[in-house]
C-alpha cells in the first residue's frame, strides 16, 4: 500500500496533543482523518494537512457511528487510530465534586473512547497491520487530591489499553499508551472552565511539555518497526517528579 493511502485517524484534533499529532503522522507520511466538535479549527487543521475533518462528539454514540460509516465509504480501512479525545473537569474534593464534571470526564474519556475503538475496529482488521494509540496520562499511574473523576477515567485508560492488548494478541494491531505529564495546551482552560488566570498558575515558574513534545512520542511509538509494540510510555517535564512535585522558580 502507498504511504499516501495509509490511514491515520485523530479524535480531539481541534487542540493542543490531537492537533499536534495530526501535524506529526502527517510529516510521517499517513493521510490524516481528524475529528472533533469545534468543526472551524479541526477543518482549518485538516485542510491544511490536506487531510479530512469530520465532525465527532465522543459522547454521542450516533455520531461517532455517523464519524466510522464516512471514514469506511472513503477510505475502506484504518491503520492508525489515536485516541486522543478527553479532558479534566474541575479540582474539588469528592465531597464536593461536581455530578456533571464526574459525567462528562466518564463519557469523554472512557465510555467515548470504548465506543470509538469499537466502531473503529473492524476497520483497523483490515488494514495489513494497525496500530490504537490511547492517550492516558500520569493521572492513571499516580492520584492527586481534587482529581479524583479525571484520574479515575485515566486509570480506566489504563486498563482498557491493557485488556485490548490482551485481547488482540496474535492480531496484527499494535496497543500503546501515551502518558504524559503537565503540557500545555487547552486542558488547564477546560478544566478551570475558561478561568484563564488559574489555567496559566498550573505552569507559572516551570517549562512544561508541548503538544508537539508529546506529539512526537506518538509518531515515535508508530514508526517503530511492526513487531514492536511500545506498551506504556510515561513522559514528564523535566522539572516534575510526581503530579504532586513540581519544581518551580520564583
Ligand atoms: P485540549 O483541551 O487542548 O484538547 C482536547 C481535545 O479533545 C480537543 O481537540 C477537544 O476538541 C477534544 N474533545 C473534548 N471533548 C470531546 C468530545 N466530546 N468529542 C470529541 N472531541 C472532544 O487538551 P490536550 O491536548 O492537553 O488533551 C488531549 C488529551 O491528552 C486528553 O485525553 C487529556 O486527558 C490528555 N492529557 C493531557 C495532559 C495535559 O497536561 N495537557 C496530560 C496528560 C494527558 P473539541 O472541544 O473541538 O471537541
Ligand atoms: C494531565 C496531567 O497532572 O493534570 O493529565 O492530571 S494532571
Amino acid at each position: 500500500m502507498a504511504a499516501a493511502e495509509r490511514v491515520a485517524v485523530v479524535t480531539g484534533a481541534s487542540s493542543g496533543i490531537g492537533e499536534a499529532t495530526a501535524r506529526g503522522l502527517a510529516g510521517a507520511g499517513y493521510r490524516m482523518v481528524l475529528g472533533a466538535r469545534r468543526e472551524d479549527r479541526l477543518m482549518a487543521v485538516a485542510r491544511e494537512l490536506g487531510g479530512r475533518g469530520l465532525a465527532l462528539d465522543v459522547r454521542d454514540l450516533t455520531s461517532i457511528q455517523g464519524f466510522a460509516r464516512a471514514i469506511e465509504s472513503e477510505y475502506g480501512q484504518v491503520e492508525v487510530l489515536v485516541n486522543n479525545a478527553g479532558l479534566a473537569a474541575g479540582l474539588q474534593p469528592l465531597a464536593e465534586g461536581s455530578d456533571d464534571d464526574w459525567v462528562q470526564m466518564m463519557e469523554t474519556n472512557v465510555i467515548g473512547l470504548l465506543r470509538v475503538t469499537k466502531a473503529l475496529l473492524p476497520l483497523l482488521r483490515r488494514a495489513p497491520r494497525a496500530h490504537i494509540v490511547n492517550l492516558g496520562s500520569v493521572a492513571g499511574f499516580e492520584v492527586y487530591p481534587g482529581g479524583v473523576g479525571y484520574t479515575a477515567s485515566k486509570h480506566a485508560v489504563r486498563a482498557i489499553s491493557k485488556t485490548l492488548r490482551l485481547e488482540l494478541v496474535g492480531e496484527p494491531i499494535r496497543v500503546t499508551e501515551i502518558a504524559p505529564g503537565m503540557v500545555e495546551t487547552e486542558f488547564s482552560l477546560v478544566r478551570f472552565k475558561g478561568d484563564r488566570e488559574r489555567a496559566a498558575a498550573v505552569y507559572q515558574g516551570m517549562q512544561p511539555l508541548t503538544g508537539a513534545d508529546v506529539a512526537d512520542c506518538i509518531v515515535w511509538a508508530v514508526t517503530r518497526p511492526p513487531h514492536v509494540n511500545i506498551d506504556e510510555l510515561v513522559v514528564r517535564p523535566i522539572a516534575q517528579a510526581t503530579t504532586r512535585d513540581v519544581a518551580r522558580k520564583p
